[in-house]
């Protein structure tokens, strides 16, 4: 564990491939944090404002002009960019701790892993949208990810990357597992294939790290 400093709110990241449990995991980790006594925002990427919500919808819906992948990235950025300015950087400011259902990790890992878009390109609109903002903790649920299709087949309908392939998703694993590698100060890599109970103990645990370490 690194780096921030004690009383400062944290930004924290949730990341995984679909299904993998993440919204599971945010609504588990937002109220253990509360009930450590912590002000926490949750919000969503693409997402989380009005105008990046409406983003999200053209992301991910299926229609009859498929978006290119150029289009892709920079409707996933500038979703960002608009979600930081509204909502991520006023509640840091206010000293809320932000919980956010993934974050920049996600676009190096579909954009860059899954559609092969040069990882340079992406750095170079992180570094635009982003300047000094970087997540001081990212938790990675890890999952193959067909097991985590299996659990989100339940569904009624798959939206547009979730209709991807196997393949793609097995890229964009890998993507994620060598983020991790390569920033394991940030990085808190949890087995999500592991039944939940175990995945709640290990979140339950990081809380626990966190309480200590940062009030
Ligand atoms: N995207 C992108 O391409 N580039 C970007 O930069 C960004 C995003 C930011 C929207 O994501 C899409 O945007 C996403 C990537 C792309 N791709 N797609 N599609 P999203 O986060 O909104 O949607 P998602 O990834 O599809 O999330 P999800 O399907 O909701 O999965 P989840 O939140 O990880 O899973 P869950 O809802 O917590 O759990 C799924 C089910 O499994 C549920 O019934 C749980 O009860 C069950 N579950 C969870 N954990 C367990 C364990 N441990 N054991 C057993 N069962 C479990």
């Amino acid at each position: 564990m690194s780096h921030s400093l004690p009383n400062k709110p944290l930004f924290i990241t949730l990341e995984g491939g679909e299904g993998a449990g993440k919204s599971t995991a945010m609504r588990y980790l937002q109220q253990q944090l509360t009930r450590a006594g912590i002000d926490v925002l949750t919000t969503r990427e693409p997402g989380g404002t009005v105008i990046a919500e409406q983003i999200r919808q053209i992301l991910l819906q299926k229609q009859d002009e498929p978006l290119t992948i150029a289009t892709e990235l920079l409707l996933v950025f500038a979703a960002r960019s608009q979600h930081i300015a509204e909502v991520i950087r006023p509640a840091l400011a206010r000293g809320q701790w932000v919980l956010c259902d993934r974050f920049t990790d996600a676009t190096f890992a579909y954009q860059g892993g899954g559609r092969g878009v040069p990882l340079s390109i992406i750095a170079t609109l992180e570094q635009l949208v982003q300047q000094d903002l970087q997540p001081d903790y990212t938790l990675l649920l890890d999952a193959p990810p067909s097991l985590g299709m299996k659990r989100i087949q339940r569904r009624a309908a798959l939206d547009r990357i979730e209709a991807e392939q196997l393949a793609f998703f097995e890229r964009v694993r890998q993507a994620y597992l060598l983020r991790a590698k390569q920033a394991p100060e940030r990085f808190v890599v949890i087995n999500s294939a592991k039944p939940l109970s175990e995945v709640k103990r290990q979140l339950a645990a990081l809380v626990t790290q966190l309480s200590e370490k940062y009030l």
